[in-house]
C-alpha cells in the first residue's frame, strides 16, 4: 500500500459569536424537523435528490470505505411493487411479529401494515450498507459499517429538511425483498428506506415532545 498523500485543511475559525448564532440557528431549524407519513405527489426534481444523496456521501466512514450504495427510485412501477411486498412483511409484523409492548409503543402513531406513501411520496431512497466490496470477485472487508450507514443516514435527513422536504425512516421488517426488487448484488443489504417530497396539504403529525437538555446531556 502507497502511503497516503496529506494536503492543507482550509478552515477559517468563526468567532464565539458566529459560533453561538450558527449553532442555534442549526438547531432550531432541526428541531423543526418531523416524520411524515403523509405525501404529496408533487416533483421533486432530480437534481435535488442527487444533491441530498451526495450530501449524505461525505458521511465519514470505517478507514474511508464509504460502504453504502443509494437507491433513488422514482418509477411508479418499482415504487409500487416495493409497496406490496412492504405492506405484506409489515401485515405479518402487526399480526403476529411484533410484540404487545411493542405495539402498544407505537398506539400514539396510529401505524398500520398499510403505506400509500410508497406509491404517493415522488421518491423513495433506499440505502443499502457493503459488509464487504466485491473487487474483482474478491472480497474486501468493511469496517464500522452500520455506524458508517447510519451517520450518512442521519446526514441524509437533515439535508432533506434543509432543503424544506419531508421523509420517514421507514424500515419494513424484513426487507430483503428491496435487495430482489433492485436488483443488488450479493455485498448490498437493505439499511433504510427513506420516502422524499412534499407533505400532504392535510399532512398531520403526532403531537410528541423531545426530551429536555437535563434529560440527555451530562456535563462532567
Ligand atoms: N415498521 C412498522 C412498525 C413501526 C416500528 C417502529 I420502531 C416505528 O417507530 C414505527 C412503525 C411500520 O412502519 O409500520
Amino acid at each position: 500500500m502507497e502511503s497516503q498523500k496529506f494536503i492543507p485543511y482550509p478552515y477559517t475559525p468563526p468567532s464565539d459569536e458566529a459560533l453561538i448564532a450558527k449553532s442555534q440557528a442549526y438547531k432550531t431549524l432541526m428541531q423543526s424537523r418531523r416524520s411524515i407519513r403523509f405525501f404529496s405527489e408533487k416533483h421533486v426534481p432530480k437534481e435535488v435528490i442527487e444533491n441530498l444523496i451526495m450530501t449524505a456521501a461525505s458521511a465519514p466512514s470505517g478507514a474511508h470505505k464509504q460502504p453504502w450504495t443509494f437507491c433513488a427510485v422514482s418509477s411508479p412501477d418499482i415504487k409500487n411493487q416495493i409497496r406490496i411486498a412492504a405492506e405484506a412483511e409489515e401485515y405479518v409484523n402487526y399480526q403476529s411479529r411484533m410484540s404487545e409492548e411493542w405495539l402498544d409503543d407505537l398506539k400514539k402513531f396510529d401505524t398500520n401494515h398499510i403505506k400509500p406513501f410508497l406509491d404517493i411520496a415522488p421518491w423513495l431512497i433506499i440505502i443499502f450498507k457493503k459488509p464487504y466490496d466485491l473487487i474483482d470477485g474478491e472480497k474486501r472487508k468493511n469496517y464500522y459499517v452500520s455506524e458508517s450507514v447510519g451517520i450518512a443516514a442521519g446526514m441524509l435527513i437533515s439535508a432533506i429538511h434543509n432543503a424544506g422536504l419531508v421523509t420517514l425512516t421507514h424500515t419494513p421488517s424484513p426487507m430483503n425483498f428491496l435487495q430482489e426488487i433492485l436488483d443488488r448484488p450479493e455485498n448490498e443489504k437493505p439499511y433504510l428506506l427513506l420516502p422524499v417530497g412534499y407533505p400532504a396539504d392535510d399532512a398531520t403529525v403526532p403531537d410528541l415532545s423531545r426530551k429536555t437538555v437535563k434529560e440527555v446531556l451530562i456535563y462532567f
